[in-house]
């Protein structure tokens, strides 16, 4: 068999195989076994080296095609499971509409919270203030002041939400640090926690609106020893004493040099296991050194001071220390969701 035959075939084996996926769990095993790293489409493209360069772009783009086939069998199904799961609880619980006084007086929080007031004192606990901002900011705190090209992808009407063409929803919590450079002189040592905007799809992993925690240190001497420093401490203290962290180089328009900064599975202690895709590590947040640019266009002296950022995604880290697979739960507002934490 060709490879566009062997193609073809993972995709049936595929379709027929979704049909007796009847768990969360099993999709997993199911997702791991048609894309994961080692899964057989990976394996497969592995063999494009072999082929002639016209052969290449048709296969490539039937591999594409082929992947996209199985995320959206994938999806499909999981709306099919989730749906079932429910219905199964809805038939078996009644709901009591007393519920929120319940859950108020046995304070029960929202995991995001639950996680944020974990996050806020472990920055507290190392002498940040907190700093908050409009929800609705300028173009140019969100993007210009960051030194973000004209024409970056990021900027378009598909990915950002404007209210007028000078006002946006903000799709970072960046233009808060921006507001606190311009207004005070350094040091600076912010994080700035709040709700952001981005275009996107909404499916498990992706909303329009999600949460980042950004944090922002300015002062004479700040070196990437310090952002190393910081993040490593903030990451045993979040995620325990044994936690490693790998620093990977990244590019951000607002950061030079840039990095992404992973964990050590905080699950099977870097050993490889599903939770992290068998590869022992876990990406957290971005950071880097604040860019000259930024600090002069926020009234800061760059040949005085230097500074640090990071960003993380308060969803996302809450779904990994609580192991909640859908991002959806936490804008559902299910009570029996919330009343888990
Ligand atoms: C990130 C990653 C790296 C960041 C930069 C700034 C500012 F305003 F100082 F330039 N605030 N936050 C930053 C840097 C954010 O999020 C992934």
């Amino acid at each position: 068999m060709d490879m566009e035959d062997k193609l073809k075939a993972i995709v049936t084996e595929a379709e027929t195989a979704i049909e007796s996926v009847e768990s969360s769990r099993e999709l997993d095993d199911f997702r791991v076994h048609f894309l994961g790293k080692k899964g057989i489409l990976k394996e497969l493209m592995k063999g494009m080296g072999r082929l002639s360069v016209e052969e290449r772009p048709l296969i490539g783009k039937l591999g594409n095609e082929a992947t996209q086939r199985i995320e959206s069998l994938i999806s499909q199904r999981r709306d099919w499971i989730r749906g079932r799961e429910l219905e199964d609880r809805l038939s078996s619980e009644a709901l009591d509409i007393t519920m929120p006084g319940e859950i108020f007086e046995k304070g029960h929080l929202h995991p995001l919270n639950l996680v944020l007031d974990e996050i806020k004192g472990i920055f507290i606990g190392m002498g940040y203030k907190i700093a908050e901002g409009p929800e609705v900011d300028t173009v140019y705190n969100n993007f210009d002041a960051l030194n973000s090209p004209k024409d970056h992808p990021s900027r378009s009407l598909s990915d950002t939400f404007y209210i007028t063409e000078d006002l946006l929803l903000r799709t970072q919590t960046s233009p808060v640090q921006v507001r606190t450079m311009m207004a005070n002189d350094p040091p600076i040592k912010v994080i700035s926690p709040g709700r952001c905007f981005r275009y996107d799809e909404l499916d498990a992993t992706h909303s329009p609106m999600f949460h980042q925690i950004e944090g922002l240190v300015v002062d004479e001497h700040i070196t990437m020893a310090d952002l190393k420093g910081t993040l490593d401490l903030f990451a045993k203290r979040l995620f325990g004493e044994a936690t490693q962290t790998k620093f990977r180089p990244h590019y951000f328009p607002f950061t030079e040099p840039s990095a992404e900064v992973d964990v050590s599975c905080f699950k099977c202690g870097g050993e490889g296991c599903r939770f992290c895709s068998y590869s022992g590590w876990i990406e957290i947040l971005g950071c880097g050194m604040v860019h000259p640019h930024v600090l002069e266009e926020c009234g800061i002296d760059s040949e005085k001071y230097s500074g640090f950022a990071f960003g993380m995604g308060l969803d996302r880290i809450t779904m990994l220390k609580h192991e909640i697979d859908d991002i959806r739960l936490f804008f559902e507002n299910d009570i029996r969701f919330i009343k888990q934490f």
